[in-house]
């Protein structure tokens, strides 16, 4: 049986390209920064997305972790969202490894923060309070739908944060699936801010790995924090290929899973049982879940699927779902998928 995965986009296995770029690779040891494919990857993610420096690491959480390590010191305090992935699912990591007090305030639906909400977070100077340090966005904003953040709305928080003196983090893990549904270029959407991380390793395909941009300086800084929690990399050339290849031939196809989940949602849409959230997909996630009348649990419904057609689906409560496109999700795959729905719940 093929196995549709629609669970996340980590799931993507490395292209034929990908795997060919990674055997040829010349390597070295990056630790000495001497690995001549990691560096040209930092150099061409700098480029990309107009920063000084890039720093390849081995995950997004490392990426995040380190950004808010370099901008806060222990007991400083960074304001981010309540959905923010940072604050749900990095298992608490800036507070239990870096001692940073993390400050939530609500997402509103579009994935944004209200800048009357930031404003009433920073604190004062006073002994009693933490020291606001830092403001953390995320695009696409996974919880809330993969929605994408405005160049509007982003360049409003850049100039607020520089006004009040506060630096400016994006998780970027899936930037450039915010720039393939916006008018904005990547670069675009990273200039408001100080550092930014991106993933290799989710709708681009490759299998490992993330880069982190910003100044020299803080590149430099979190070059020592990388080390620090054990991410220096040896001869990490082998991966880093892989994400070179993402960057130039992997980019530019995002908009087809997008247009792909918009198909599935429809056929989704048809299925009676089946409740798609307003405004779902935004662009290669869709979130839905089951009707009142429905009988069956989501869990139930996910092991039917997995065993009967070998369709995985993301569980995100007991009564809702997450289905993800990616690289290895075809039309044929979205027809099976919206079948097998039909026939369990139709
Ligand atoms: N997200 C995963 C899960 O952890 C939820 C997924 O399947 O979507 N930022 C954002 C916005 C992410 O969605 C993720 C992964 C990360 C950071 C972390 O990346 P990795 O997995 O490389 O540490």
């Amino acid at each position: 049986m093929t196995i549709i995965d629609l669970r996340s986009d980590t799931v993507t296995q490395p292209t034929p390209a990908m795997r060919e770029a990674m055997a040829k690779a010349n390597v070295g040891d990056d630790v000495y920064g001497e690995d001549s494919t990691v560096n040209q990857l930092q150099e061409l993610a700098a480029e990309i997305l107009g920063k000084d420096a890039g720093l390849f690491l081995p995950s997004g959480t490392m990426g995040n972790l380190i950004s808010v390590l370099a901008h806060c010191g222990r007991g400083d305090e960074v304001i981010l969202g309540n959905q923010a992935h940072i604050f749900r699912y990095e298992a608490g990591g800036i507070s239990a490894l870096g001692g940073v007090h993390s400050h939530q305030i609500p997402n509103q639906k579009n994935g944004t923060l209200l800048l009357e909400d930031i404003e009433e977070a920073i604190r004062w100077d006073d002994p009693h309070e933490p020291v606001t340090r830092l403001i953390a966005l995320e695009n696409t904003q996974n919880k809330c739908g993969g929605i994408v953040l405005s160049q509007d709305y982003i360049d409003q928080v850049g100039d607020f944060a520089k006004e009040r003196g506060l630096a400016l983090h994006l998780d970027g893990a899936r930037l450039f699936n915010a720039a393939a549904a916006s008018t904005s270029s990547a670069q675009e959407l990273a200039s408001p801010f100080d550092s930014l991380t991106f993933c290799l390793s989710k709708g681009l395909s490759a299998p490992v790995g993330s880069v982190l941009c910003g100044s020299r300086d803080f590149i430099k800084k979190a070059h020592r924090l990388r080390k620090q929690l054990g991410g220096g990399m040896r001869q990490a050339g082998i991966l880093a290929a892989a994400g070179i290849v993402a960057l130039e031939e992997m980019v530019d196809r995002l908009g087809e899973d997008h247009l792909r989940a918009r198909k599935l949602a429809k056929g989704l849409a048809s299925v009676p049982g089946l409740i798609l959230d307003e405004g779902t997909p935004y662009t290669n996630m869709i979130f839905m879940s089951l009707a009142e009348h429905i009988e069956y649990s989501g869990e139930k419904i996910e092991a039917h699927l997995r065993e009967k057609y070998g369709i995985r689906v993301g569980l995100t409560g007991p009564r809702s779902f997450r289905l993800v496109l990616h690289y290895w999700i075809n039309d044929e795959d979205v027809e099976k998928t919206i079948d097998a729905f039909k026939k369990l719940l139709g």
